[in-house]
């Protein structure tokens, strides 16, 4: 049974291809810097947008009608999408994928009905995994739809809805155990609050401290060794999200002393909303050793909310790549296509282009990256621009061989700051310009 008969295996052709279900830069086995494609991007797809994602909006019905979905919660339906979502990433060519419980398996009328749907889903996705060979990147509890929790879950004025998550949580990571998840993801959705008034926010806070410590506890009881991480995101759906950004979520790990435990998963349109670029969000993460992986996506200037659009934009990407290479890459992370196809995008078929547009803009971006890196001009401006530090008084004062009083009399017989040179942004900018 195929779900998808007018599709097969996405080939590489190269860039001259006309044929659109083809890659055009994404080559699985090219090396660059030492490295396959594959390797650097470790790329995946997301079960909820790509599988579960309707076209509802607060002002339509859902669009996104799909063949092998007969719009039911049963368990059969569920297993039937398992298959499609399988079919459809091994013809992409995605070595991982991503899901919320809630996604892959129907809620049932209690806790233990809900437990054992994911169970019988879970066997069909390890069947699947084990045909494929298609490895999951994260598992994550949807801790943010259901109305219990309406006041927030592990951060809800309910201790009840905190119980309901960490029970949810604790299942949902036996199911990442056993498939082989390796990282688990916590993305806030409604741990923030929409009014001071009415909230406490110090006990909201220590309240989330403690659930991922439990969290931490019992991923080492039963020997869960994958990665945590927190997804940033600064708003939506609650006017403040305690996750705002990869600087709120470092401190709140300091903080709570989960820094060993946890690394943050950046995306792309929530740096946007932050009023960040993404290129700052991961720098500012790798620089802490907090990067660990991506959700791959983009938002609209226009629009300001999380539109979840597929990354088509070579310069967003160029930097992203450039960021990663520096780094060293995303260890046990992946680029993970947190998108959606457009509500008016209703043909299956469309899940293709989306997916091999940005896995082909990722590829490009790589490239460059890697072009400037080789020609290393960009490099050599910015050690230029910082060159007072190299030697000197710069490299004095970064070994600790300076306090205030010997700059002060070293001020004190020079006179004054030597004149600045010129910051040049416009040439770095037209520099970079060369090899997109
Ligand atoms: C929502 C988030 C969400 C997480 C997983 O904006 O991006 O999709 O990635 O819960
Ligand atoms: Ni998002
Ligand atoms: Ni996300």
């Amino acid at each position: 049974m195929t779900h998808f008969p007018d599709v097969d295996s996405i080939p590489f052709e190269g860039p001259q291809s006309g044929n659109p279900l083809a890659f055009h830069h994404y080559n699985a086995e090219e090396v660059v810097e030492g490295k396959s494609m594959r390797d650097h991007f470790r790329f995946s797809v997301v079960y909820w947008h790509t599988f579960r994602g309707t076209g509802a909006d607060p002002f339509g019905a859902p669009t996104l009608l799909r063949p092998w979905d007969d719009g039911s919660s049963s368990v059969d339906n569920a297993c039937r999408r398992v298959e499609a979502a399988f079919e459809f990433m091994e013809k992409l060519g995605s070595p991982y994928f991503a899901f919320h419980d809630v996604d892959i398996a129907p809620e049932g009328d209690s806790l233990a009905a809900t437990q054992k749907n994911l169970d019988v889903v879970a066997d069909v996705v390890e069947r699947e995994m084990l045909r494929t060979g298609i490895r999951l990147l994260w598992g994550t509890a949807n801790l943010f739809s259901h109305p219990r929790y309406m006041h927030g879950a592990a951060t809800s004025c309910n201790a009840d809805a905190f119980a309901c998550a960490a029970a949810q949580v604790k299942k949902c990571l036996e199911v990442t155990q056993r498939l082989g998840g390796e990282n688990y993801v916590f993305w806030g959705g409604r741990e923030g609050y929409q009014n001071l008034w009415n909230t406490d926010l110090k006990r909201e806070l220590d309240n989330l401290g403690r659930f991922f410590h439990m969290a931490v506890d019992y991923a080492k009881q039963i020997g869960f060794t994958g990665q945590f991480l927190i997804e940033p995101k600064p708003k939506e759906p609650t006017k403040h999200q305690y996750d705002s950004d990869a600087a709120a979520c470092i401190n709140f790990l300091r903080a709570y002393d989960l820094t060993d435990h946890f690394k943050l998963n950046l995306e792309t349109n929530h740096a946007t909303l932050a009023g960040h670029t993404m290129m700052h969000e991961l720098e500012y993460a790798a620089l802490q050793g907090m990067l660990g992986s991506i959700d791959a996506n983009r938002g609209d200037l226009l629009l300001g909310w999380d539109t979840d659009q597929f990354p088509t934009d070579i310069y967003q990407t160029t930097r992203i790549m450039l960021v990663l290479i520096k780094h060293g890459g995303l260890g046990s992370g992946g680029v993970n296509f947190d998108a959606k196809v457009r509500r008016e995008s209703i043909d299956p078929v469309d899940l293709f282009h989306a997916h091999i547009g940005g896995m082909d803009t990722f590829a490009r971006g790589l490239k460059i990256a890697a072009a400037m890196r080789a020609d290393g001009r960009l490099q050599q401006m910015l050690d230029e621009r910082y060159a007072s530090w190299s030697s000197g008084l710069g490299s004095d004062i970064e070994n600790g061989k300076h306090d205030f009083a010997s700059l002060e009399s070293l001020m004190l017989s020079q006179g004054d700051a030597s004149p600045n040179t010129s910051g040049r942004q416009e040439l770095f900018e037209n520099l970079v310009n060369q090899f997109i």
